[in-house]
């Protein structure tokens, strides 16, 4: 029986080393949960990098007793790997590349080296579980050469390639010097998918214009095969979302958590520190915010929660300081004795916190300069039970494309910004609740468990339609 291996750079679990024990956990992050139900089934499985750098060879087969119990299976990177492939090519070459920062992107040959072992790294490893015959996922930037290496080993498998992340334009793309390389890499693949259309037309560009395959609807045709290119915009599981933010615990948080921010609005803004998110343009607008509506001195709140992120990349450090920064000055020209304009958090924080900062939020400040997706305007859609809250989201992610009834804005228009602002927090509560209930419509039926089948389903269809290609 064929089975399914589900790839991604990190494996859904967390490891911890307490007294010298290793300990683990399973991590329910969106992929996860979607994908759980598939991966635990009989000999399905899932590869990838535990998180963690084991060198002790006794320790590493620790892990991998424990992890197979949940159907894992390790590929250890070194503490090299992960400084040249993880947090170099990965996260300083593509990840701005990618987001359409290519003035931060560094081009070293060493990284690339590095990147392109890694991904052999994985390779070995999955050939060591996989038939000819089986199915293989691959997630992400950083995996991008995986699909071809997989491909020449195994002609006959089925290869499908998920990219999280944006794909910039022909013009972008082009100033990497392995360019050419890359796009090869993922046309091993018989299905690339993207969360939106114009990711999917901007890598067929790319192809097109580097590689002169072409084709139609999707369809790129190398000479010797056929593949398809399509976008699939990933859900949230609503369910889950909707059920924590009803739970006993959440409502408790909630009420409590009110009465100690103590202000009538509070506007929630939750992401990682990342460049591609937009926090200080979204400072800069509550600061105008403040010095426009003097009238919501003291009557709102910006609790803003941002999670640690790949904190050895320079452009991160510089980053968290511009944040920490703006907070501290915006909090010193507005603050007074009974009110802090901004609460902010540089932690990550557990699934109930999240899920009562969205329900105590009358607005969600969504703002990315450039986002692939970005689950956490879903989650704050999923969370509001009453219906009533606003969410403004940048245009500039992928999401702004099911949520056309938030209000839209351009991350680069601060002024625009500040008017959305103003709009939300004196949004009548018929219309909050009206457009909640339509966007709500849209994320219940398009959750993770759609995207995984719909993706899972064009999969197998490219499989038979490639056979029909071949014989007609
Ligand atoms: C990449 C793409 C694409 C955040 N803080 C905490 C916490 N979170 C959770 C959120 C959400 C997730 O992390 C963040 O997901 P995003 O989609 O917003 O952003 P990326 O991490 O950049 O993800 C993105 C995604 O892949 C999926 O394809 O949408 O565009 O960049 O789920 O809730 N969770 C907990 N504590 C926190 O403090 N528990």
């Amino acid at each position: 029986m064929a089975k399914l291996i589900i790839v991604s750079n990190r494996l859904p679990v967390k490891l911890q080393e307490k007294d010298g024990k290793l300990k683990y956990s399973p991590s329910e992050g969106g992929l996860a949960t979607g994908l759980g139900s598939i991966y635990k089934k009989k000999d399905n499985l899932w590869i990838g990098w535990p998180g963690m750098v084991i060198e002790d060879e006794q320790k590493q087969k620790t892990v991998i007793e424990e992890i197979r119990k949940d159907n894992m299976y390790p590929v250890f990177l070194t503490e090299n790997e992960v400084k040249e492939f993880y947090e170099g090519f990965s996260n300083e070459t593509l990840w701005p590349t990618f987001h359409y920062f290519s003035q931060y992107a560094i081009y070293e040959q060493d990284l690339w080296d590095t990147y392109v072992e890694v991904n052999q790294k994985y390779c070995d490893e999955i050939l060591k579980h996989a038939s000819p015959n089986d199915t293989i996922w691959v997630h992400d930037y950083q995996l991008l050469l995986l699909p071809s290496m997989l491909r020449e080993k195994l002609p006959d498998a089925t290869i499908g390639f998920f990219q999280h992340i944006p794909f910039p334009s022909y013009e972008v793309f082009r100033l990497l010097p392995w360019r050419k390389e890359i796009l090869e890499g993922m046309l091993g693949a018989d299905l690339v998918g993207f969360h939106t259309y114009d990711d999917m037309r901007h890598f067929l560009s790319s192809v097109n214009r580097l590689i002169g395959y072409g084709g139609m609807h999707g369809w790129i045709n190398t000479g010797t095969r056929s593949l398809l290119v399509d976008s699939f915009p990933m859900g949230i599981d609503y369910e889950k979302y909707s059920e924590v933010a009803a739970s006993e615990k959440v409502l408790k948080l909630e009420e409590q958590y009110r009465k100690n921010v103590g202000t009538e609005n509070i506007i929630i803004s939750i992401d990682r520190l990342d460049y591609s998110k937009g926090i200080p343009q979204r400072l800069q607008a509550f600061e105008m915010f403040l010095e426009r509506y003097p009238e919501f001195h003291g009557k709102v709140t910006l609790v803003m929660l941002v999670v640690p992120s790949r904190d050895a990349v320079e452009k991160y450090k510089e980053l968290k300081e511009e944040v920490d920064e703006l907070v501290g000055r915006i909090n010193g020209k507005y603050s007074d004795i009974n009110w802090n304009p901004i609460q902010y958090f540089y932690r990550s924080l557990p699934l109930e916190v999240l899920s009562a900062f969205y329900r105590m939020a009358n607005v969600a400040l969504v703002t990315p300069m450039r986002d692939g997706m970005n689950l956490v305007c879903k989650e704050y859609v999923a969370s509001k039970l009453d219906q009533k809250g606003v969410l403004i989201l940048s245009e500039m992610a992928g999401a702004s494309k099911e949520l056309s009834d938030a209000l839209l804005i351009n991350p680069n228009d601060i002024n625009k910004m500040v008017e959305a602002l103003h709009e939300a927090l004196t949004m009548p509560e018929e219309e909050q609740k009206m457009h909640m209930a339509v966007m709500q419509d849209t994320l219940k039926r398009y959750n993770i468990h759609h995207w995984v089948s719909l993706f899972m389903d064009r999969l197998s269809y490219v499989k038979i339609k490639q056979m029909s290609l071949e014989t007609s």
